[in-house]
């Protein structure tokens, strides 16, 4: 736990950065005078400094204050700052280490949150620790001197959040946010209806969550978000770079909706499993693919309308995502036709429309983008000129057990150990789909057999991780026998933030389950 790499070089970073470049120097060390010195006038990396003091005063016991000015940084700084090269983009951070101070440098505020990350990683795992060390572990607290150039390599790293099989509280949430976070993804894809749940309030529809929200998978009690409850989801998701993207699935997966809003359906389906339901009409088992809305009634586009403008109002980032998946109860050219219509509702209201793959059949906008699951081949949405996030099942799905004896999860789309999760390539992963036609990488957890966050995580680490690496490292970078080695040295930061994980037979690592942790060298 008090292992600091004694050279950057064998530094245990996931993602894996651009360029390393170990230094000759002494180390830096935190002491009574390492302070965090940001940014005069930026809020944002004010913000960002503030994190990371807290972060680095409980383990240490150290008073770490922020201070801002722009006067030259006294001795034991950590210098946060704007004024990068244009080069690093608007997610890229160099990252410099001497034994006088450390420095982050960005072109923008996002770029110096990443940085702070790889900083975290550099320094020993109990830096996680909610325990105060004092002054046992003085010594320890030290980061390998030399240089860090780092950006990514696309520009959507997410993953979703299945809220409506099982429910998850805002806390829970939260925690997904800080994995997503400390892995340097971007995106955070909420799952917010489906046949068995309704996880919004809208103001207009308040039936929605009243009945559709009332239930879950084995009905359970369900719940939902309260507009108040998906601002601090929105707001805590922003300080940490990540950007929300909220899904409503329709016109399939809809029977909590349809349950709160019957004239939504054009006849209504009666699943087998749905007489045992508590609340009439709604729907606690896993089948997929039964309900639809009704694609040629204008209720259903009045009641889309008031749905896309109460979440695109309450949504910062520039995304509404229509799901469109599975639906296997319409004919061609009513799914089409559905999906048009939906289009025209998400542009004006400003969003930029995303779908499952599905969606291609459908005349698509070029700017809409394609979320490709279980194609092998290329997409429609891509011949029409459509982008494309790549949620391959077999190999991202979060959901997919890690070997035929995983208690939790499915097996449908394949077995997913680790390092099946790490080994593929995405600009060759769909023949004839290039590079510059994928935004990016995306984990699915779907959570039909998943009833709490200590599950969920247990399922995302640490493919989680492995799918970051593939998202933000250059393909040179990577490989597995490196990311083995890396990966091995995370298991003592989940076991002190209390993150569950998978121990994967394929990773040594350094704190085994089981092994009581040594607190102290
Ligand atoms: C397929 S993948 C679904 C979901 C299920 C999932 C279970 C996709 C777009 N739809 O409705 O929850 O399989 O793995």
């Amino acid at each position: 736990m008090f292992v600091a790499p004694n050279s950057l070089g064998a530094h245990r970073v996931v993602p894996v950065p651009l360029s390393v470049t170990p230094g000759s120097g002494a180390p830096f060390a935190l002491t009574s005078s390492t302070l965090v010195a940001v940014q005069a006038g930026s809020a944002e990396v004010t913000r960002t400094g503030e994190l990371l003091a807290a972060l680095l005063r409980v383990p240490t016991g150290l008073a770490i204050p922020v201070t801002s000015g722009t006067a030259a940084a006294p001795r034991g700084a950590i210098v946060l700052r704007l004024g990068g090269p244009a080069s690093l983009g608007d997610e890229g951070y160099e990252l410099t280490v001497s034994a006088d101070s450390v420095r982050i440098i960005a072109a923008a505020p996002a770029g110096v949150f990443h940085g702070v990350q790889t900083l975290r990683q550099l320094l020993p795992a109990a830096i996680e620790s909610e325990l105060n060390y004092g002054r046992r572990a003085a010594a320890a607290w030290t980061i390998p001197a030399g240089q860090i150039t780092d950006r990514p390599r696309f520009g959507w790293r997410g993953a979703m959040l299945d809220v409506a099989r099982h429910f998850f509280t805002v806390d829970e949430v939260k925690q997904f946010i800080d994995v997503l976070a400390l892995y340097k993804m971007n995106i955070f894809h909420v799952h917010l209806g489906d046949d068995q749940g309704w996880r919004i309030q809208i103001d207009s529809r308040p039936k929605l969550t009243e009945v559709g929200g009332s239930t879950e998978v084995g009905g359970g009690p369900g719940g939902f978000y309260t507009k108040a409850d998906y601002a601090e989801i929105v707001r805590y998701a922003a300080e940490r770079y990540v950007t929300i993207v909220p899904e409503i699935d329709m016109p399939g997966h809809t029977n909590a909706a349809i349950a709160a809003y019957p004239e939504l359906s054009c006849s209504r389906p009666i699943p087998t499993s749905t007489a045992a339901a508590r609340v009439p009409g709604t729907y606690t088992g896993t089948e997929v693919g039964w309900s639809t809305f009704c694609p040629d009634s204008e209720k259903v586009y009045a009641f889309v309308e008031d749905i896309v403008r109460e979440i695109a109002a309450m949504t910062p980032g520039p995304y509404f995502h229509m799901g469109g998946d599975e639906v296997h109860v319409l004919k061609d050219p009513q799914y089409i036709k559905f999906v048009e219509r939906v289009q025209d509702i998400v542009y004006k209201h400003g969003k930029t429309m995303v779908g499952w793959e599905e969606i291609g059949k459908a005349r698509l906008r070029t700017t809409s983008i394609a979320q490709q699951w279980k194609s092998d081949s290329v997409p429609p949405a891509v011949t029409q000129g459509a982008k494309l996030v790549l949620s391959p099942a077999t190999k991202t799905y979060l959901d997919m057990k890690y070997t035929p004896n995983t208690e939790l999860g499915l097996t449908w789309a394949a077995i997913i150990e680790l390092r099946t999760a790490y080994d593929w390539e995405p600009a060759t992963y769909l023949k004839g789909v290039a590079e510059q036609q994928i935004l990016g990488v995306e984990g699915a957890l779907w959570s039909e057999t998943v009833h709490n966050i200590g599950s969920a995580l247990y399922l995302t680490l640490p493919r989680l991780p492995a799918l970051a690496e593939l998202g933000w490292s250059s393909v040179e970078n990577r490989q597995w026998e490196g990311f083995r080695q890396r990966i091995a040295g995370h298991a003592s930061r989940w076991r002190l933030l209390g993150i569950n994980f998978y121990p994967s037979p394929q990773v040594d690592w350094d704190s085994a389950p089981g092994r009581p942790a040594a607190l102290v060298p």
